[in-house]
């Protein structure tokens, strides 16, 4: 089977640069994974994309090394199982609060006697090889996010579900959870306190970490907190900031405050 390019970099102790699609387009899955990412995540949840559309993104991914992974709408093994066939390498599932949260996503990941996914590997054969059955429970990535107060207070048991490889968390779910604004491109304080303690726990469990950015600069700064997946926003928030400042600049004028810092 294709081999998981994250858990080389990993094992290497390297960040990985993620990348987050909300397009619906294979043309633009193509151009973003072009840029150099290691990973691209197509996102279910929040991305105006569709199944259809998402395996035609997949596909475009394919023409890169960049490691394909999806982030799914909810803890539905059926959605999570049907998105491993259309061949990712890595599933963010979330808000996953409790330790029964994270085992059933982490079963609907793997085949018996691991799990409980569902044989029918359809384009993870084309994506993976022949061998993909054999492997699938080693290379795929099992990535819970960790976004509401009481996934925070059950850090510790939901690290302990052994097929839990990385947690992932959504700093806008997590400011909102804590009474502070989403999408400000900087934390509250609340909001800071609960990822330094999350990054902590993640540590001592010898577990990985990725976070959600606003930007750039902001997953640099993530980096070197130490999280080892970083999303510097996603394409539509890149897109119209360009377009924005290029508006601006032409127009002499300051780029304008809306969506300034935010992803979405
Ligand atoms: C969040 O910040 O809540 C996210 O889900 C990021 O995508
Ligand atoms: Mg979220």
């Amino acid at each position: 089977m294709r081999k998981n390019k994250l858990k080389e970099i990993f094992a290497e102790g390297r960040p990985a640069i993620n990348a987050w699609l909300s397009i619906g387009s294979s043309y633009a899955a193509e151009g973003v994974a072009r840029q150099g990412f290691d990973s691209v995540t197509i996102d279910f949840q929040h991305g105006m994309i569709g199944f259809d559309t998402g395996l035609t993104m997949f596909q475009a991914i394919s023409t890169t090394d960049a490691v394909p992974l999806a982030r799914v709408s909810c803890n539905d093994a059926a959605q999570i199982m049907h998105i491993l066939d259309a061949g990712a390498y890595g599933i963010i599932c979330p808000m996953i609060s409790t330790e029964e949260d994270a085992r059933s996503f982490a079963s609907a990941c793997k085949y018996p006697s691991q799990g409980s996914r569902s044989f029918g590997p359809s384009r993870g054969l084309l994506y993976g090889g022949d061998d993909y059955f054999a492997n699938a429970n080693d290379e795929i990535l099992v990535i819970p996010m960790i976004e509401t107060c009481e996934a925070v207070e059950n850090i510790d048991a939901i690290l302990s579900v052994e097929d839990v490889d990385m947690i992932y968390i959504g700093p806008n779910d997590l400011a909102l959870a804590y009474g502070e604004r989403p999408g400000q491109g900087t934390d509250g304080p609340a909001t800071a306190e609960a990822i330094a303690h999350v990054l902590e726990r993640t540590r001592a469990a010898k577990k990985l970490a990725g976070v959600f950015c606003a930007n750039g600069e902001a997953a640099r700064a993530r980096v070197e907190q130490g999280f080892d997946l970083v999303t510097p926003g996603n394409d539509f928030g890149a897109l119209t900031r360009e377009l924005r400042s290029a508006v601006a600049t032409i127009r002499g004028s300051e780029v304008g405050i809306q969506m300034k810092a935010g992803g979405y």
